[in-house]
């Protein structure tokens, strides 16, 4: 790491009371430098939330890569290198050289109002063999709406693309009649388990069954690919538990992606200066809305205003204020080489993508690259870039953003 003269005479004192490596005095303040919206609490440990920015900045080119498309909730790369996405209106389309094609047939109705519609697609694994797709959706119900998850077939024979053998393999229970926080990020791993957050559809009422193992609100559920649950989940067998829960006491992941270690990694919207990431272990409880970090949007504590309990997780990183996050995806490519392993965020409010570096669980520093819009949704695109959903609200439209090193 090159340090300017100038650099070091600023940091001489603090150089001098420090072991080498002087890494940590390269290291830049944090993005965040507002104050939290919870002016009493304090981390459980050091590095806990506002990590500092990394001694030089990720320096970026951006380019629009798709415009004027429907409002988008997701996107995939096809192994051909073209794209899925979803729009949260409730159509699927796929991407050629950023051109839109058709809706694809088959997608089931969904309940597009407030926070639901179409929202996250998922390539099964043999998917360049199989076509198999799984997708989530608010599914419309006479007394209500629930996040479902659904498995089809894309096919593509030279008609128009098409689902096929669509069959909805799990459906949120109980039904609830709101149209907030259905979670909703589907991840596959290399076991073939399917993994999706669920919202704890967020009025008082339904979401302090996020700490109700019988109910899918404010869960990490974990399913086999065909729907069930598989038989070491940490519910099964167990009276009033739902056997297809991973984990509980979340309140709305919008963000889940597997990480370099094999496991599932999730970010969650957190109440006002609450966002957390977590690392969801068998059967633990991550504390909402009984423990958790920020207060109401109303500006009350919530609940006790118990941040931290023997008997819930602490998160491994949290933003006060919030950065709203949304899509994730974890950097490998030989464009950002720096970012290997790092944490990709969309983040709605901070209207950046949000880069983590990670040191195991720990994050060791925080970037924000602006994009001066929401991001609903990130991905590392098969050659190393780093491409971004945004969203215009009003307007009901979306962008795709590709992002790429600056030269010099
Ligand atoms: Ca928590």
């Amino acid at each position: 790491m090159t340090r300017t003269p100038l650099r070091l005479a600023t940091t001489t004192v603090a150089a001098l009371l420090l072991p080498l490596p002087l890494m940590a005095q390269d290291l830049r303040p944090p993005v965040q430098t507002a104050p939290p919206n919870a002016t009493d609490q304090t981390p459980a440990f050091e590095g806990q939330t506002r990590a500092n920015q990394p001694a030089t900045p990720t320096a970026v080119t951006t380019s629009v890569v798709a415009e004027g498309l429907p409002q988008l909730w997701a996107m995939e790369f096809l192994p051909d290198g073209r794209m899925l996405v979803t729009a949260k209106e409730g159509t699927m389309h796929i991407l050629t050289d950023g051109t839109p094609g058709p809706a694809i047939a088959g997608v089931p109705e969904v309940d597009a109002s407030g926070q639901g519609g179409l929202l996250d697609v998922a390539l099964a694994n043999d998917f360049a063999t199989s076509g198999t797709i799984f997708f989530s959706f608010a599914e419309p119900r006479a007394d209500g709406n629930g996040t479902a998850l659904a498995r089809a077939t894309l096919v593509e024979d030279g008609d128009a693309p098409r689902l096929e053998d669509v069959e909805v393999i799990f459906s949120q229970r109980p039904t609830y009649d709101g149209n907030k926080h259905f979670g909703s990020r589907i991840v596959q791993d290399a076991d073939d388990i399917i993994w999706l957050t669920v919202g704890e559809r967020s009025d008082d009422e339904p979401r302090v069954q996020a700490q109700d193992p019988a109910s899918h609100f404010g869960k990490v559920i974990r399913l086999n690919a065909d729907g069930t649950p598989p038989d070491d989940n940490p519910f099964i067998g167990m009276e009033g538990a739902a056997p297809e829960v991973w984990s509980l006491g979340h309140r709305n992941a919008q963000s889940a992606a597997l990480g370099p270690d094999g496991h599932v990694w999730v970010i969650e919207h957190g109440p006002k200066g609450g966002d957390e990431l977590n690392r969801p272990e068998a059967g633990r409880n991550y504390g909402w809305p009984e423990v958790t970090y920020g207060i109401e949007y109303s500006g009350d504590a919530v609940g006790d205003g118990i941040t931290q309990s023997a008997q819930t997780q602490q998160p491994l990183y949290y933003w006060d204020p919030v950065i709203a996050p949304s899509g994730m995806d974890f950097y490998r490519g030989d464009m950002f080489p720096e970012l290997d392993g790092a944490i990709l965020v969309g983040g709605l409010v901070v209207q950046s993508v949000v880069v983590l570096t990670m040191d195991g669980e720990r994050v060791a520093t925080e970037e924000h690259i602006p994009l001066n819009a929401r991001v609903r949704d990130v991905r590392v695109g098969p050659e190393g870039a780093i491409y971004a959903i945004t969203e215009d609200r009003g307007a009901g439209t979306s962008e795709i953003v590709r992002i790429t090193p600056s030269e010099g």
